[in-house]
């Protein structure tokens, strides 16, 4: 399994039987000297076992993330307010379906296929983001989304443009500079919104109350919590922890909060002068995991709905291959 590591030039000094093949402990300490020296693994590097089972896990959550994540919003592109509010939400949903496709990609690369990460979501077997399992009750909720939860994607997915697995780095950055578009149209629609009406400022005040603290709860559990931590974070997979990710955003939204006139719903926020950050109420962990694990209020629906569209696209999966293999065979009758 280790022969990618082996792969020389082509030609006469290349012959296998000469090549002295290096030990497992020579690998690990190739390996280990890499991330001491913080340079980036690629797909054709030798990686141990759990570190790539580790980003196997992480890219296809993320991926399953973004794809689920078009569901939500995509339910008030038909009910948008003007044809500018409808096209920029088209292109919005447009691209997170982009980012799930860059993600499948980035872990295909790890040697695991698009079939079997899809039909681990499909299964119930693999997670996605606890945020995506609730509804979109207003149009408020699509910008206090762009908001709110684009601005924890971005403060938790910057670090991951430094991940020190390659594909996954890279798709990172384009897809950072593409979540801080959405999270600027998110906050921008709801300063229009609280200029307006009494009614449309309650509409976002009652958004803002139902999503503060499930994008708390988006960042993970606390690190003394989080079983995967402390080992992503030797391998330069996760740079920043769940609970410091948690605490910059809670610093950023507030004076954006107090900008657009909106109370975040936590009495106990406040600026703590010792510490340099606010500090902040408990979050419902119980909550938190009972939607991760399967009964969340949209849980079932959002999975039906992937579920639908995986079946209803069978046709078109069929069709592209059976060109495929008509093309083939017509390359292979001219080749004769
Ligand atoms: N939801 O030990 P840790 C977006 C699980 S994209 C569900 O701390 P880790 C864009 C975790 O998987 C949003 N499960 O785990 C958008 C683990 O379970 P496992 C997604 C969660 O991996 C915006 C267990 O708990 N972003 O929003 C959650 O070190 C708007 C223990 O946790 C990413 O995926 C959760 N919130 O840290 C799209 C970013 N949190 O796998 C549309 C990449 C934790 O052992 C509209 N991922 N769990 O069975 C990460 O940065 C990390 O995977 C964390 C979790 C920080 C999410």
């Amino acid at each position: 399994m280790y022969t990618q590591a082996l792969d020389l030039p082509d030609g006469p000094q290349a012959a296998p039987a000469a090549r002295a093949v290096p030990s497992d402990s020579a690998l690990q300490s190739h390996f280990d000297a890499k991330m001491e020296r913080d340079e980036k693994v690629e797909p054709r590097d030798w990686m141990p076992d759990h570190y790539r089972k580790t980003l196997v896990r992480q890219i296809s959550q993320h991926a399953h993330s973004e794809i689920v994540g078009m569901l939500p919003e995509g339910n008030w592109i038909s009910r948008a307010p003007s044809l500018k509010r409808k096209a920029i939400l088209i292109a919005k949903v447009q691209d997170e379906g982009g980012h799930g496709l860059y993600l499948y990609s980035a872990a295909e690369t790890l040697g695991t296929s698009r079939d079997q990460m899809l039909h681990a979501l499909h299964t119930g077997k693999a997670k996605y983001s606890s945020i995506f399992n609730y509804p979109t009750l207003t149009w408020a909720d699509v910008g206090v989304i762009g908001w709110l939860v684009d601005g924890a994607a971005i403060m938790n997915q910057i670090p991951l443009c430094r991940c020190s697995y390659g594909p996954y780095a890279r798709a990172m950055v384009r897809i950072c500079k593409e979540e801080s578009f959405h999270q600027r149209q998110g906050y921008e629609s709801l300063l229009v919104m609280m200029q307006g009406t009494d009614a449309q400022k309650a509409m976002v005040q009652d958004a803002v109350n139902r999503w503060w603290w499930k994008c708390l709860a988006m960042f993970g559990p606390p690190d003394a919590d989080s079983p995967n931590s402390a080992q992503s974070q030797r391998w330069g997979i996760k740079r920043i922890s769940n609970d410091d990710l948690r605490q910059s955003f809670i610093d950023a939204t507030v004076p954006q909060a107090q900008v657009l006139g909106v109370t975040l719903p936590d009495p106990d926020l406040k600026w703590n002068e010792a510490r340099q950050h606010h500090d902040h109420g408990p979050i419902d962990w119980d909550e938190f995991w009972s939607t991760v694990n399967g009964n969340g209020p949209c849980n079932k629906e959002r999975l039906a709905t992937r579920v639908a569209a995986w079946e209803d696209g069978a046709w078109v999966r069929d069709a592209a291959l059976a060109h495929a293999r008509k093309q083939q065979a017509r390359s292979l009758k001219e080749a004769a």
